[in-house]
């Protein structure tokens, strides 16, 4: 897939400062430091967009990026890491799982883990939660330029069959660097699938003159695409762990 332009567009405090809802969103999101924005710059492909730091806990906004004029790419704050004003943290925190929750435009969310270490609680909490709220999306492997290929599939593997019990059926997986470009071609190929399954909205003619629908016949833009593995209903460690709590 080809991206034309990847512009700035704003960065949010909360779901009420977002842009408009008129793109489709593919965001990032995962622990601090674990690549999200390098990710990103990474997938756009046009030098530095999302700042990064070997500082956890950088990105303290909900970033917007617009690309190639018709759909965007959000740098999410991570969790996990509690060092700043507690009170800041939570309120972003809040924010993130508001825009998670009700974002209506938000197609899929690259959740990111870092292939180099072994399943970390934080995480898997986070992916049961996404699960659990239906927030559609695919699990991402980062950094894998800093392992050997054994050990990036040792720690895949260790992750997997800690969620396999979940769901029905897993969530996609992949395999990213910033430093490498791997995985690259695969996330765009997600997001162009994603694009393409979004139906065009009908043309108006000259002679069709707009029919206004009452406010609860109005679909969204488009339907979110879901991409998630289904989580089984008799998930004992869900129903007792997790009543719309957030686990970051
Ligand atoms: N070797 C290697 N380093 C990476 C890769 N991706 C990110 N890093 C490094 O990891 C550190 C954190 O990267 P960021 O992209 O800022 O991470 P983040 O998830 O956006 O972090 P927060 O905004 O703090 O949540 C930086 O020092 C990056 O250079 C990668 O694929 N390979
Ligand atoms: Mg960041």
């Amino acid at each position: 897939m080809n991206i034309s332009s990847a512009i700035f567009d704003r960065s949010a405090p909360d779901l009420d400062s977002c842009p408009d809802e008129s793109l489709p969103e593919f965001a990032f999101i995962g622990r601090s430091n674990v690549g999200k924005s390098s990710l990103l710059n990474m997938l756009a492909g046009k030098g530095i967009l999302a700042r990064v730091s070997t500082t956890p806990g950088f990105t303290k906004l909900i970033n917007f990026f617009t690309m190639s004029k018709t759909w965007r790419l959000v740098d999410l704050p991570g969790y996990g890491f509690a060092a700043g004003a507690k009170q800041e943290s939570a309120r972003f925190n809040k924010a993130v799982a508001r825009y998670l929750k009700h974002r209506p435009n938000l197609c899929c969310v690259f959740a990111l883990l870092d292939s180099g270490l072994a399943p970390q609680e934080i995480d898997l909490e986070f992916v049961e939660w996404l699960a659990r709220n239906s927030v559609p999306f695919v699990l991402v492997f980062t950094k894998t330029d800093r392992g050997t290929p054994e050990e990036t599939a040792a720690n895949i593997a260790a992750f997997t069959q800690r969620i396999a019990g979940w769901f029905e059926q897993l969530p996609e997986i992949f395999r990213c660097s910033a430093t490498t470009a791997q995985g690259r071609s695969e996330l765009l190929g997600v997001i162009g699938a994603t694009l393409d399954a979004i139906p065009a909205e009908p043309e108006l003619t000259e002679s069709s003159s707009p029919v206004f629908l009452p406010a609860e016949e109005v679909e969204p833009p488009f339907k979110m695409q879901v991409r998630a593995g289904t989580l089984r209903e008799e998930n004992p460690r869900a129903k007792k762990k997790l009543k719309g709590a957030r686990p970051w």
